[in-house]
């Protein structure tokens, strides 16, 4: 539920991607070419400076086998992740506070952001094909950190901004 994603730090948004050109692949793509209204406010109002448009598919990525392990890899970044997928489709599985799996499948339209520091995974569905915008502020920084990583200072401010409550009504029907 959105809900859940919220309190995790997660935010997304449904864009119209169809209504838009954009290329099979562009490294880096101008985030100032930028023609979609939608695009243009979330880009500005976050500060995305950099982009590029990749697609994740045996015959379009060089060394799929091996990227397809490491995206499946849990980790986290030491910045926020922010996928806009243009085509296609994917499962982005994110830890919950109970340090379960919540499956994301996520398919055109959909832009969502991960935060700086929260565990978690990608993966093709059967379709094995995604077309994706990857945004980013300021130089893009992909490498994974691979868990585990408690004591990565990344991972220690999003515990203390997401999972250290300070109320006890969110988590207690869950505590009895
Ligand atoms: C990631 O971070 O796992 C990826 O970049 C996967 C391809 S983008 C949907
Ligand atoms: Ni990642």
């Amino acid at each position: 539920p959105r809900e859940t994603l919220a309190d995790l730090g997660i935010a997304y948004w449904k864009l119209d991607a169809e209504a838009f050109n954009y290329p099979v692949k562009s490294i880096p793509w101008d985030p100032s070419d930028a023609v979609d209204p939608d695009l243009v406010k979330i880009r500005d109002e976050r500060g995305y400076s950099y982009a590029d448009i990749i697609t994740v598919h045996p015959d379009h990525l060089p060394e799929f086998d091996d990227k397809i392990k490491a995206f499946f890899t849990e980790h986290i970044h030491d910045a926020e992740e922010i996928r806009y997928i243009l085509g296609g489709s994917g499962y982005f599985d994110v830890r919950d506070k109970q340090d379960k799996w919540i499956r994301i499948h996520i398919k055109a339209g959909d832009l969502m952001t991960l935060p700086e520091g929260i565990y978690h995974r990608f993966t093709c569905d059967s379709d094995e094909y995604i077309h994706a915008m990857r945004l980013f502020k300021g130089v893009p920084v992909w490498t994974p950190i691979n868990r585990p990583c408690e004591d990565h200072e990344s991972r220690t401010s999003f515990v203390e901004k997401y999972l250290t409550t300070t109320t006890t009504t969110a988590t207690s029907s869950q505590d009895l």
